[in-house]
């Protein structure tokens, strides 16, 4: 049977958490109140509108639809301005190793991303082309841990899910492959990821030998 892979992108591909950070934190602060990184952990994998919803909740803040959508936007801004500088030194550790595996032998390779700013992430760092299929913020209407994201990105793929591997740095995300059926690879601290199948700290953990055995 053919397999197919799908990457998470923010967490496993690049660390996009700690820009995102930044732009929640200065959010946070204009509006009076501090945000701490250990908070920042509950928005990893979680959308926009979903991150806001929470930060507001901290800073016990209530909004009309007209103000959050501004936050929004200016949070959006702000996390672009960073994003903008970004490049190929981002790429987390041995990343390309494991898509230049895939690639040379011809498996389908997917992301599954809850970012609507996926794609020019991935062009800013030069990983587009390894991409025979995006499935981002702006085509799911579910986010992790619903398995949406990755049913469309199976879908996309031709390849059915229990044929497919995802890597994910999110519990959520791990929680979304599992229902989905497929094969789930923890990609950060082994105890928070617990429920994956398989769980290491970074990429640099895979060997050739155990990416011979997903194949
Ligand atoms: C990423 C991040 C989340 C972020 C979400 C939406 O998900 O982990 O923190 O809120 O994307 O990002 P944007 O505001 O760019 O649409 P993933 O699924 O790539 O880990
Ligand atoms: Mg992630």
């Amino acid at each position: 049977e053919r397999k197919g892979f799908i990457f998470d992108l923010d967490g496993v591909i690049v660390d996009t958490a700690k820009y995102h950070y930044l732009a929640w934190k200065k959010l946070a602060n204009e509006l009076g109140f501090e945000f701490t990184l250990k908070q920042n952990e509950l928005f990893k994998g979680v959308s926009r509108k979903r991150c806001l919803e929470i930060l507001l909740e901290i800073g016990n803040i209530n909004a009309s639809q007209e103000q959050f959508d501004q936050w929004m936007v200016e949070k959006n801004e702000d996390y672009l301005h960073y994003i903008e500088k970004m490049n190929a030194s981002e790429i987390l550790p041995d990343v390309p190793k494991v898509l230049e595996f895939l690639k040379n032998r011809k498996l389908p390779i997917a992301l599954g991303s809850a970012s609507k700013n996926a794609k020019p992430i991935l062009e800013k760092v030069g990983l587009l082309s390894y991409f025979d299929v995006i499935v981002d913020g702006n085509n799911v209407t579910k986010a992790k841990p619903d398995p949406e994201v990755f049913l469309i990105a199976s879908s996309n793929l031709g390849v059915e899910p229990i044929n497919c591997v995802v890597f994910e740095d999110a519990v959520a995300g791990i929680q979304a492959a599992n229902t989905a059926g497929m094969v789930s690879v923890g990609i950060g601290d082994s105890k928070t990821l617990h429920e994956a199948n398989y769980n290491f700290r970074d990429f640099r953990e895979i060997s050739i030998e155990f990416l011979n055995t997903l194949i």
